[in-house]
């Protein structure tokens, strides 16, 4: 008795990528104080204020700083809120992203 050639009942899965990771990225800028930089990484970023202070003057020196790095709505959501905080105490402060290589 022969057999039939038994057929897959379903599709391969196709593998499944992992969602790209976005940076949020610090910009310098000559009016925000410093302090409320370090406040606000502090609020948002939930970082205690000698890892604020270090990132604030990384962008201080450098002219930015990589923040922390999330999927893409947290990051937008993160830059938003950030450079809100800033904009509400007339501030020119500023948050970006950027997709991770
Ligand atoms: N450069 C600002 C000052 O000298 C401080 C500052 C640091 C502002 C980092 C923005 O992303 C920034 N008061």
């Amino acid at each position: 008795m022969s057999e039939a050639p038994v057929k897959p009942r379903t599709k391969p899965k196709p593998k499944t990528e992992r969602p790209k990771l976005h940076k949020v990225i610090l910009v310098n800028d000559d009016y925000t104080p410093r302090e409320f930089v370090v406040l606000v990484l502090a609020a948002v970023f939930r970082m205690g204020e000698s890892e604020a202070y270090r990132v604030m003057m990384t962008a201080h020196q450098q002219g930015t700083c990589v923040v922390a790095v999330f999927t893409r709505d947290v990051a937008e959501t993160k830059a938003s809120e950030a450079t809100d905080l800033g904009r509400e105490a007339g501030y020119p402060l500023m948050f970006t992203t950027e997709p991770e290589e």
